[in-house]
């Protein structure tokens, strides 16, 4: 058969692009934003042979995408790894790989103990250790953003939210960045952090036991929810795993990268200062401008289209959802970061029935850390270069040298 340039010797996607390029190239992570570009620019579906996947970064494809929760599964994996042909680094998360009708008993419960009665209950610390936390980083002066503030924050509010007793910083920080990674292809991230994954998992998932969790945190909200008979007791320590797994690195990556947008935009920082009711919409501009996960995946799992082009059962398909929240179609002016925007629709926290659980508690944290911070420093200043750390799903700072002033 012979090949036609720019198109796949496959009849299903026989009308699809085909683009040569490789999403996790560590110089493409490091620096998604022309690759997110020319994602969006190549078509509403491009075919990418090194994987033999599908990938989509326009705003409507990726939104329709990700939200066809029965035409585009999450039971085989979110990442590259097709779970009905391969064995998965761990036990599947009970919440996000996995759909209707096991997704919905699953939710309901996290729903309930993430709930915004829930998190109201958890501003008084988070504001109180966000202002315990800047008043240290103010007398240091010059800081790195990401161990200092933003890995310092969240490490502190959520595992005491959480009740747990034992806390090790560094585990659940490299927990989440194994997980993310480990969507990724086995390149040398991924090989990386399955090399750590044994003694990281050994930890986390002993942390999990009802006996290591206090009696008042959302662990033990959700072991009540196993005494009600609604999940096991197993299903009950998977599920505060998924705290574990999507509740630090993630934040911890919200802040860093807030930290940067007000580092680069002073003006903003300005802006906020004036008004620090603006703390959430900011937030919300952060995650639009810099999606702290950049890119998840579904499995097409009965022959569907997208945008009109064919798509064959057990095609991976890759959201960038990075490349929609930057696309001009959408946004206007997507390379302005403006923290009254109000990105409404932004695909930071995915979108459908699988879109983020913790949002709240996530806006919760982000709401302390920047009112406090308006509050208290009047101004950003980068001290050196950012650098970014790849990573095959999250969108995330390695050092960011900062000079804060104090108000
Ligand atoms: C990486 C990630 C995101 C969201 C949820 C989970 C993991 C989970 O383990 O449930």
């Amino acid at each position: 058969m012979e090949l036609v340039e720019g198109h796949r010797p496959v009849d299903a996607a026989a009308d699809i692009a085909t683009w040569d390029t490789d999403p996790y190239d560590e110089a493409v992570l490091a620096d998604p934003y022309p690759w997110w570009a020319e994602l969006r620019a190549r078509g509403d579906v491009v075919y990418i042979p090194r994987y033999e996947v599908l990938a989509v970064g326009r705003y409507e494809p990726t939104k329709t995408t990700f939200s066809d929760h029965e035409t585009f599964v999450s039971s085989r994996g979110i990442g590259l790894n097709d779970f009905k042909l391969e064995t998965p680094w761990r036990p599947p998360s009970i919440i996000l790989e996995v759909d209707p009708p096991d997704h919905t008993k699953t939710r309901k419960v996290m729903s309930r103990v993430l709930s915004p009665k829930v998190v109201k209950g958890l501003a008084d610390d988070f504001r109180v250790t966000a202002e315990t936390i800047l008043d240290r980083v103010l007398e240091q002066g010059e800081i790195d953003g990401v161990t200092d503030l933003a890995e310092a924050f969240p490490t502190t509010v959520f595992p005491r939210a959480v009740g747990m007793h034992d806390v090790h910083v560094r585990n659940l920080v490299d927990y989440g960045a194994i997980v993310f990674n480990a969507v990724g292809p086995d390149n040398a991230l991924r090989k990386a952090a399955m090399a750590r994954a044994p003694e990281v998992s050994a930890w986390i998932n002993a942390a999990c036991a009802r006996d290591q969790l206090s009696e008042d945190g959302l662990g033990s909200l959700v072991y009540a929810a196993a005494d009600a008979g609604e999940i096991t007791e197993d299903e009950a320590a998977l599920l505060v795993r998924s705290f574990l797994s999507a509740g630090v690195d993630t934040t911890v990556t919200g802040i860093g990268n807030a930290l940067w947008c007000f580092a680069n935009n002073p003006e903003q920082w300005e802006a906020l200062k004036a008004d620090p009711k603006l703390a959430r919409p900011a937030f919300e501009e952060v995650l639009r401008y810099t999606s702290p996960v950049h890119t998840f995946a579904r499995t097409a799992n009965v022959d569907t289209e997208i945008a009109g082009h064919p798509v064959a059962e057990s095609t991976k398909v890759i959201c960038a959802l990075g490349a929609a929240n930057m696309d001009p179609d959408k946004w206007g002016d997507p390379d302005v970061f403006r923290i009254n925007r109000k990105p409404a629709g932004h695909l930071a926290f995915g979108a459908g029935i699988h879109g983020c659980v913790g949002q709240n508690i996530a806006r919760g944290e982000l709401e302390a850390l920047l009112t406090a911070m308006a509050e208290r420093v009047d101004g950003i200043e980068l001290a050196g270069d950012a650098e970014w750390r790849p990573n095959n799903a999250i969108h995330a700072l390695d050092k960011l040298p900062l000079r804060l002033f104090a108000k």
